[in-house]
């Protein structure tokens, strides 16, 4: 089947089904300006597999303070992009209840979408190990002070962002809101991510269980393509603006 029919029939499925949920991952934000990790651009090629591991946080965390400061704080200037903005109107006409996302740049919320389960916390908040302040970062004076200081607490402590590194857990409430939506969804659309990172990869597993349909768009294989609808290897904007051609009528 071409594009454009299989475009056509997911919008279909978009307007048939009655509880719609979206996962999303790095690459929803790549068109953003923010690098993904697994890409041959992304994180892990320039900082390393590990800089997200809470061991090696602890261990050095000068390494992670250097790359907050390059990778992690001007992720709060990045704008949303019609990828964000495609699901966000979606939700706003009904079409989907919610959106379950990977990504702790905050730029769904961005676009305006209400429903969103950050499921790796969000790179806003920030809190102090020893004291357990807590630090705004879009905040002018609080992220001056945090640079100030090479990211201590006035009571000395290590500050680090609310992010789950991995070997954390993951925020329970939002995993169990996620969980939720999962096992309640009849069309369970993933895009922009590899699928590999548990127990966010779960997420589409518990949605088929409940027999929902399931549709990836993601640029490369992921390990749960054979189980879906429809694959849309594609590139995400170029299909979110096809998106919101072909539901035109129904969007604005
Ligand atoms: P990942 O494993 O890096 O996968 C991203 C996927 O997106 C890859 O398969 C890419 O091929 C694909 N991709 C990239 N750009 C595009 C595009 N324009 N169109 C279509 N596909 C594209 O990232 P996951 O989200 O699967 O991994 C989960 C990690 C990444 C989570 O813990 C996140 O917190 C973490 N992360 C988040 C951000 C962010 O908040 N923006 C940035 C980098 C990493």
């Amino acid at each position: 089947m071409d594009f454009d029919k299989l475009i056509e029939k997911f919008c279909e499925m978009l307007k048939t089904s009655k509880f719609v949920v979206a996962l999303t991952g790095a690459g929803v934000s790549v068109p953003s300006g923010i690098p993904d990790f697994r890409s041959p651009n992304g994180l892990y090629a320039k900082y390393g597999q590990d800089i997200f591991e809470i061991d090696e946080f602890y261990k050095n965390p000068d390494r992670f303070y250097n790359f907050a400061k390059e990778g992690l704080i001007p992720m709060l200037s990045a704008q949303p992009n019609v990828v964000h903005h495609m699901l966000a109107k979606l939700e706003k006409a009904g079409m989907l209840k919610g959106v379950i996302t990977q990504n702790i740049d905050g730029l769904h919320q961005k676009a305006g979408s209400k429903n969103v389960a950050e499921i790796h916390g969000s790179v806003r908040i920030w809190n102090c190990l020893k004291c357990t302040k807590r630090y705004e970062i879009l905040d002018d004076g609080q992220r001056e002070f945090l640079l100030s200081t090479n990211f201590r607490c006035s009571c000395g402590g290590l500050v680090k962002p609310n992010i789950t590194f991995f070997g954390e857990m993951l925020p329970m409430g939002e995993f169990a809101k996620a969980q939720k939506w999962a096992e309640s969804s009849d069309l369970f659309i993933t895009l922009g991510t590899s699928l590999v990172v548990y127990p966010a990869a779960q997420l589409p597993i518990y949605a088929l269980r409940n027999r929902a349909k399931l549709v990836i768009v993601n640029k490369g294989e992921t390990p749960l393509d054979r189980y879906a609808t429809f694959k849309f290897d594609i590139d995400l904007t170029e299909f979110s603006n096809k998106i919101l051609e072909t539901l035109n009528t129904f969007l604005n």
